[in-house]
């Protein structure tokens, strides 16, 4: 679900080599609210059509594709009764913060495509597919930034002298990352009371745009830079290819988890590979390593001057309401168990990312105006 996504194009290319049959479905939603924010992929994406071609010509192989939205019922159900899939990749919400925390409609929009089209799907999977694997693309950013450290989806309490398996609390911090919560809680419900089997990933911000089966350039997937739909690293990557200060907000102090594209993709495919048991709901967090958005600026300055670009940084007002220092210790042991090893080290990766964006400056420079926060969290 979302194949034609930033994760959801590379991640169906690479199940595909493995010899999966992958189908995937997407309503290009992405592409439209893109382009409602006069932004574009700093990559020259190809159409679905030209996608699946490009793909058959390069490796012989054909993958599925279903044009819908998953907020309609009918659709999602038809779409799961026919294909009866032993898993479901959810990737077909909108992903940004900032879109979300642009007014009431956006909010509103975001809220019920991500709620309503991942119901629509746990209906139909206990109607056609109850035997299914749901692996769930959900958010590190769910735990938001407490002041202890967080497990992964469940902790020991004790409280006034009992003890309990919870789960660990919530506090996001926008309209976008609640609508993970609320998917979080649905997808528990429904493992309980049908018996399903998922996999929630709480996943980190990812970055870089190269894949091993990015065989050619059309084959690429989209890279977004502009305020609403770039994250953080690729945001700077791009700034710093075009000669624009790299923009960390506030104090810069704010740490999330990071993980790169290939090991996003490498992350995904072992968990589709090893499924949880009928009727269990099952928490990974999924990152390479945490940084502070100020360490992730300094890395990128280095990086960058090695192809020479010399890149300034410039603390902007943060437009966001949240912690700029503060305590993040999350846990990422599951994945590990199951042999995830990241590919490389962070400066490695960026130099695989940053050639692939001077190849592409131009488009980056025309849409520069995007580049700098306008969406503030408090109006
Ligand atoms: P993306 O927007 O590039 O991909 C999502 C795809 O789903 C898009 O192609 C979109 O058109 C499609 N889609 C959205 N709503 C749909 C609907 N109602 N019906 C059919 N298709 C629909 O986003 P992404 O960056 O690839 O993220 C994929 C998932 O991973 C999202 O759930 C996101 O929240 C999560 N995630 C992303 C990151 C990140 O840094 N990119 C980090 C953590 C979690
Ligand atoms: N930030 C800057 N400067 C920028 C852009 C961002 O300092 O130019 C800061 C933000 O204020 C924030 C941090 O970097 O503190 C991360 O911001 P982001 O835009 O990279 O990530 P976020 O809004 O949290 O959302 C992204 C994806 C989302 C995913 C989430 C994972 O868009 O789909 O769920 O990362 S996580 O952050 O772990 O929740």
């Amino acid at each position: 679900m979302g194949m034609d996504g930033y994760l959801g194009w590379p991640l169906a290319m690479h199940l595909s080599a493995r010899g999966h049959n992958v189908s995937g479905v997407d309503n290009y939603s992405r592409r439209r609210n893109v382009e409602e924010l006069h932004s574009q992929s700093a990559t020259p994406i190809k159409s679905m059509r030209e996608r699946l071609d490009a793909y058959q010509k390069a490796t012989g192989r054909r993958l599925r594709f279903h044009e819908g939205d998953l907020t309609k019922t009918t659709f999602t159900d038809k779409v799961i009764e026919e294909e009866k899939p032993d898993c479901i990749v959810h990737l077909g919400e909108i992903p940004s913060a900032p879109y979300s925390m642009i007014d009431v409609e956006h909010c509103n929009y975001t809220q019920t495509n991500n709620v309503v089209g991942t119901n629509n799907i746990l209906f139909a999977m206990k109607k056609h597919a109850p035997k299914c694997h749901l692996l769930k693309l959900g958010t590190m950013g769910e735990y938001g930034t407490p002041n202890i450290d967080i497990p992964e989806g469940f902790f020991e309490v004790e409280y006034r002298g009992r003890k309990d398996t919870l789960p660990f609390p919530r506090q996001p911090g926008s309209w976008y990352h609640l609508s993970k919560v609320h998917d979080t809680h649905n997808i528990m419900f429904a493992c309980k009371i049908w018996g399903l089997r998922s996999t929630d990933i709480m996943q980190g911000v990812v970055h870089g745009v190269v894949t091993d089966e990015m065989v050619n350039d059309d084959l690429l997937t989209r890279f977004d830079f502009d305020e609403a739909w770039g994250t953080a690293l690729n945001r700077f990557c791009a700034q710093a290819v075009i000669g624009h200060e790299l923009t960390p907000y506030g104090k810069g102090g704010q740490t999330r988890g990071y993980i790169a594209l290939r090991d996003s993709i490498q992350c995904m495919t072992l968990a589709a590979e090893n499924p949880p048991s009928e009727g269990a709901y099952r928490v990974f967090n999924q990152f390479d390593e945490t940084y502070a958005v100020n360490e992730l600026a300094e890395h990128v300055v280095k990086v960058a001057g090695e192809f020479g670009l010399a890149t300034k940084i410039w603390r902007v007002e943060n437009p966001r309401v949240e912690r700029e220092e503060h305590y993040y210790n999350p846990d990422h042991e599951k994945l590990p168990t199951l042999g995830f090893r990241p590919t490389n080290d962070l400066d490695a990766k960026l130099r695989l990312t940053i050639p692939k964006l001077i190849q592409y400056r131009g488009r980056i420079e025309e849409k520069k105006s995007t580049i700098m926060p306008k969406i503030k969290w408090r109006n």
